[in-house]
């Protein structure tokens, strides 16, 4: 099927309509296009998720199944999705494949394309959890930020552990880790549908999740590349708590952060830091990982590594540096299919759009001090 085509005329119409909002004086009907006027005056301020009290959980864990029920826009271009929540986890999928869909096959994994291992991994992943955040909001009358995951607080060093970790409670928080499966700790292959760790197996868990609020959802994208209808199954995690642990310590995190050009801070935080992994829960499936709601925890976090990093020079405001297709700029574009325009990587630099050439307003609640004395 000629998918590729399809989008790329998507794509186009999507410049069109931006023009044409730009020269009219019509209200603009996403914020994302709001580009030129958008001074950023009130930035929405995200807080760790122990700090939200339990009817501010409530209401954003109420906004997510709002998401899992409310129709999807981009079943046209990808069969399986069944809801708005899952077109954000086709968006990923697909980016993580370069942006160019092979229908039964999946993607090709390569280091130089998709925005995994590459350059554009912090402003792509900051723009679609800016995009799922607005639509939260504009979607499922949610009034917060998006809340983020700590997981330096889940050590013990900070005085508490993974596997207890606030996050996994079944009432307030996202429900725990996958039923124990036998099968997992020596074959390795189980953890391949796994949306929340264990991408090779060998975790505490493996099976489908058995409590909280998301228990009896079903996935239909994945696992890994695959994007082809029939696969409806549960949502697994298989939780490895010790390389979640290992990583999140307060030295390591102040390690990454020391770093000073974005090139190396970028591959030490997919690498050799393990800071990316660490809230995966060890690795999980790198393609259709926003299965798992928790994704949109772990990479609001991942996202104020980048702003403290960015935090302690203004010069980090314009760096930019690596690969994807081609070398990765400012004026780099974010491909976000349809489910945003499409954006270059300048706009989303500056959380706080200072220099007005971006659209974002947020900020975090805890900057550096958390992590440097
Ligand atoms: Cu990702």
């Amino acid at each position: 099927m000629a998918f590729a085509p399809l989008i790329q005329r998507y794509g186009l119409g999507i410049l069109a309509i931006l023009s044409v909002i730009n020269l009219s004086t019509a209200a603009p009907f996403n914020a994302a296009l709001n580009v030129a006027d958008a001074p950023c005056t009130e930035p929405r301020v995200r807080r760790e998720w122990r700090s939200l009290n339990d009817a501010e959980k409530g209401e954003y864990i109420g906004a997510i199944k709002c998401l899992m029920a409310a129709a999807p826009t981009g079943k046209q271009y990808f069969e399986p999705i069944t809801s708005r929540y899952e077109d954000f986890v086709a968006m990923h999928v697909n980016a993580t494949g370069g942006g160019v869909l092979n229908t039964e096959r999946g993607f090709p994994m390569g280091g130089t394309t998709g925005i995994h291992g590459v350059g554009i991994f912090y402003p792509w992943h900051r723009y679609t959890v800016w995009q799922f955040e607005e639509t939260l909001r504009n979607e499922c009358n949610y009034t917060g930020a998006q809340p983020y995951w700590d997981w330096h607080l889940d050590t013990p060093e900070a005085g508490g552990s993974f596997v207890t970790s606030p996050l996994f409670d079944p009432v307030t928080g996202f429900g725990g880790n996958g039923a124990e499966d036998e099968e997992d700790d020596d074959e390795g292959s189980r953890g391949w549908g796994s949306a929340f760790g264990g991408f090779f197996g060998g975790g505490s868990g493996g099976g489908c999740i058995q409590d909280g609020p998301f228990k009896d959802i079903k996935l239909h994208l994945g696992p890994m590349s695959t994007v082809k209808v029939g696969n409806e199954r549960c949502l697994t995690r298989d939780f490895q708590g010790a390389s979640a642990e290992r990583s999140a310590t307060k030295a390591n995190i102040a390690k990454t952060l020391a770093i000073d050009t974005y090139a190396s801070f970028r591959s030490s935080t997919e690498g050799s830091s393990g800071l990316h992994n660490a809230g995966h829960g060890g690795m999980m499936d790198v393609f259709s990982s926003p299965n798992d709601p928790l994704f949109w925890m772990h990479h609001t976090q991942i996202d104020r590594i980048w702003a403290i990093w960015q935090s302690q020079s203004e010069s980090r405001l314009a760096e930019m540096a690596g690969t994807t297709r081609a070398p990765v700029t400012l004026d780099s574009m974010l491909w976000m299919g349809f489910n945003a325009p499409d954006q270059p990587v300048r706009t989303v630099m500056d959380t706080l759009n200072r220099n007005g050439e971006g659209f974002l307003c947020y900020k975090y609640d805890v900057g550096i001090e958390e992590f440097v004395d």
